[in-house]
């Protein structure tokens, strides 16, 4: 029986409490942080008992669960999103106003939850919220950063990392948990002991040891029973202070150990989809890892110890990328060193929990942990690790090809070389029972390009589950306003079953509906133009094509194309001033990994081009370019309700899935882009003709690479892109700085252009002059952007969650 909802009356009750007893302050409107915090402390209570009764219903019926590990959670904000699920968003509201508040003011304070890079990050907290919508039993784990993703500023248009203090202000919604904490051991040697038959038994010594302190964050199902909980890990000294250091005299060791305990949790590292090799990292990840099987077993222990059976029956771990990879030897280790389990056994039940989820097919983002590193700090671990070699190439690589050396050298999960490394994604395709990509074209490069040999081993394994978004942040949420002209036309509860925004399609050309649905697309264009007035000081017109591209910084993703084909554009116009184009706004949002130099280089120059578009009066008004500082999740849930156009435009065959593109045209924005991840699931959905496709498919960049491309045949023959190029080595742009902005030119002809962005620049310029036309007609325009409403449902979050439960997981709801 659901308990009744919160109403108005009772949480302006609770609300007023907490602000006079718990905080200790008086009513006083300036101060909305006291409001906020008030107003998520008394959401809180509702949540925190439905989380006990959650837990309570899940242990008494014992259903299978799935402990999802992640090294990044990009959760944003949780007030309206807590809201929002629970059902009393409106209550909420009508509650403030009686303390002469804004709810949506209110929900401003809060900080993001940052703690992670981008798309894996923030799939991550999408399938935690599916999860729980769907009423399965769910652990997110993850590490407490005290800092999350840095913030971003310019400084005259180069990027400044500052450190992300989240919890500065408090962070309501987390509970500490002290009486589960985990100690986790390091370094060390291992003893070998023979034993009486004769075995010889490893006994690991280690040197070090940390103390892991879990953080509990509720995860509220939306319109469901469950509140899940994600399970964050902060490491601290084992001994708060080493009393007899200090008591010796040695005050500075004292202090040392402690930050050296402190230091594993201290900061999220900011590198997105390459590999930097760090010791911290490793013990970061290895820590996290050991805390959460640790605290998995413990969840399991009855009063005679953990019945093993049922362990293995009803635990899946789903890795989130190879980031978590260690769990897998962990738990080998945990079997056998600590439960006593044998060899086989152990090594059964862990092939049978682990799943692996690829995300990417980057060379330089499949981590590798050099063979010395794992020795000196996880020696009883890479002895293990031999032992899963020698039994995977001994027994399985050579029943299926006998005496194949090339075979064991390509699948062995060392590789031999100058330095010899562990290679982090076999050991996990090794030993998971399924091993997913995260779009159909991806999943396929996974088997034909990335695994083939383990593919032919076994074929069952590789397979494919579609990224997905939830729809209660990335519309209810964030598009009050469509949401509910949505609510008028569907009848059924869209959030949760976003299929049913087909009903929508026959809407498509309807005259009136098509003029509601625009206004609405306007009206939140002119509360973006107003945020980026106040973020930028730039005027944009809401009458403008908004046109966005918002995601990390990375060549792959291909910015410095959409930054080539506004160089043309300008160019353009300043030949032909009444040239016909319907204006345009150029909206980035990125962060660039503090150390990749050239992705910071591509941010200046989208500055500096900015600057002098913006302000240059020759092209009255019809150009602007606008890149808004520190992008995140409560940035992007203003930017994508804006949206005219998705800018979806990576090199066919890198980009995974990518989750932004179904964000985007979920809240009608046209997508212009590659057939590349996910986009072409979404061409599929919305039609051809409710999408602009341009460059070079898959097939076309594996044949124009194996023929040996040049940069240089494009730029010498493509006369726009002579001039366009060669613009930036002038000081047009940096007055009395020439070359200033030279290092994208110098990458695309002498680095040889690895995304092949000239390749594709005719090809991308052609269908922006086709989007233009199409602009231009209001009818098809409007048309195009509800079609790409209506027909997202595929990408709902919880039909990925419900395939992985059904090819993966195999788990069971959990509903009262
Ligand atoms: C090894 C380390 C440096 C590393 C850190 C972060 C490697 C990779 C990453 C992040 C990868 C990532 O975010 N991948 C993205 O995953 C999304 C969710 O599946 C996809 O939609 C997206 O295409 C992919 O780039």
């Amino acid at each position: 029986m659901a308990k009744p909802k919160l109403t108005p009356a009772e949480l302006t009750k609770r609300i007023e409490h907490h602000l006079q007893f718990t905080l200790g302050e008086v009513a006083d409107k300036e101060n909305k942080q006291a409001y906020w915090r008030a107003t998520c402390l008394a959401i809180n209570e509702a949540v925190i008992s439905k989380l006990q009764t959650t837990r309570a219903r899940q242990q008494e019926k014992q259903v299978k669960s799935v402990n999802y590990l992640s090294l990044e959670y990009l959760m944003g904000r949780m007030l309206s999103n807590n809201l929002h699920n629970l059902g009393v968003f409106e209550a909420a509201e009508k509650a403030l106003k009686n303390f002469d508040m804004e709810l949506s003011d209110l929900c401003e304070q809060g900080a993001d939850l940052a703690l992670g890079n981008g798309g894996l990050g923030r799939l991550a907290a999408c399938f935690l919220d599916s999860l729980a919508t769907l009423d399965y039993a769910a652990t997110g784990y993850g590490v407490h950063y005290q800092h999350g993703l840095f913030k971003q500023s310019f400084d005259q248009g180069r990027q400044i990392e500052e450190p992300d203090l989240w919890r500065e202000f408090g962070s309501p919604w987390e509970v500490c948990r002290p009486e589960a904490a985990q100690l986790i051991p390091l370094y060390g040697h291992v003893e070998h002991q023979t034993q009486a038959d004769g075995s010889v038994k490893s006994i690991w010594h280690p040197s070090v040891t940390f103390k892991g302190v879990p953080w509990d964050v509720p995860i509220v199902g939306y319109n469901s029973d469950t509140v899940n909980v994600l399970r964050l890990w902060e490491s601290r000294a084992v001994d708060a202070f080493n009393w007899d250091l200090f008591n010796n005299g040695d005050y500075l060791q004292a202090h040392k150990t402690n930050v050296q305990a402190e230091t594993v949790s201290k900061v999220l590292y900011p590198n997105d989809e390459h590999d930097a090799g760090k010791e911290l990292r490793f013990i970061q990840q290895y820590f996290f890892c050991a805390c959460s099987i640790k605290d998995i077993i413990a969840r399991h222990q009855g009063l005679n110890g953990v019945d093993w059976a049922a362990f293995a029956n009803d635990t899946a771990i789903q890795l989130n990328d190879t980031h978590p990879t260690i769990a897998i030897v962990e738990l080998q280790r945990t079997l056998i060193d600590d439960y006593g389990m044998n060899w086989n056994d152990a090594w059964a039940l862990c092939r049978k929990v682990f799943a692996y989820t690829n995300h990417t097919l980057l060379p330089e983002a499949l981590e590798k942990w050099s063979v010395k590193l794992f020795e000196r700090v996880l020696p009883r671990h890479l002895e293990i690790l031999y032992h899963i070699n020698e039994e995977f190439l001994n027994n399985e690589v050579n029943a299926k090809w006998p005496h194949d050396f090339q075979m064991r050298a390509k699948l062995s999960i060392i590789e031999e070389g100058a330095e010899r490394m562990v290679r982090m994604a076999h050991l996990c395709v090794v030993t998971a029972h399924k091993v997913n990509g995260v779009a159909e074209i991806h999943s396929k490069l996974v088997k034909s390009d990335l695994f083939p040999e383990f593919d032919a081993l076994w074929p069952e394994k590789l397979t494919n589950v579609t990224n997905g978004i939830t729809p209660r942040r990335w519309l209810k949420a964030c598009n009050p306003e469509l949401s509910k002209l949505i609510s008028k036309h569907v009848k059924k509860d869209w959030a949760k079953d976003l299929d049913s925004l087909k009903s929508l399609e026959k809407l498509a050309d309807d005259a009136k509906f098509q003029k509601e649905f625009m206004a609405i697309k306007r009206n939140n264009k002119v509360k973006l133009a107003e945020e980026i007035e106040s973020l930028t000081g730039v005027k944009v017109s809401p009458d403008a094509i908004f046109d966005i591209q918002i995601k990390r910084l990375h060549e792959y993703k291909r910015q410095h194309l959409n930054f080539l084909h506004i160089l043309a554009l300008y160019h353009r116009l300043l030949e032909n001033p009444d040239m016909e184009m319907h204006p345009r706004v150029f909206i980035f949002g990125a962060k660039a990994a503090p150390g990749y130099h050239l992705a910071k280089e591509i941010i200046f120059a989208i500055n500096k081009v900015a600057d002098k578009v913006n302000n240059d009066v020759r092209i009255k008004d019809k150009l602007k370019v606008v890149f808004l500082p520190n992008y995140r999740v409560s940035l992007a849930e203003k930017i994508i309700p804006a949206a005219d156009v998705s800018e979806q435009i990576s090199t066919a065959g890198k980009e995974a899935s990518g989750t932004g593109n179904m964000k985007l045209a979920l809240n009608g924005a046209v997508t212009i882009g590659t057939l590349d991840g996910a986009n072409i699931e979404i061409a599929e959905e919305v039609g051809d003709d409710n999408i602009f496709i341009f460059g070079n498919t898959v097939d076309q960049v594996k044949a124009i690479k194996a023929s040996g491309y040049n940069p240089y045949d494009f730029y010498e023959t493509n006369k726009e892109l002579t001039k366009i190029l060669d613009w930036l080595d002038s000081d047009f742009f940096t007055p009395g700085q020439p070359y200033e902005l030279s290092a994208i030119k110098h990458s695309l002809l002498d680095g040889g252009d690895p995304y092949l962005v000239l390749a594709d620049f005719q090809s991308y310029s052609d269908a922006h002059h086709a989007l233009d036309v199409a602009y231009r007609e209001p009818a098809r325009w409007a048309k195009m952007a509800i079609l790409n409403t209506a027909l997202m449902g595929k990408f709902n979050s919880d039909r990925s969650i419900q395939d992985y439960v059904n090819n993966i997981w195999q788990l069971t709801p959990c509903a009262e």
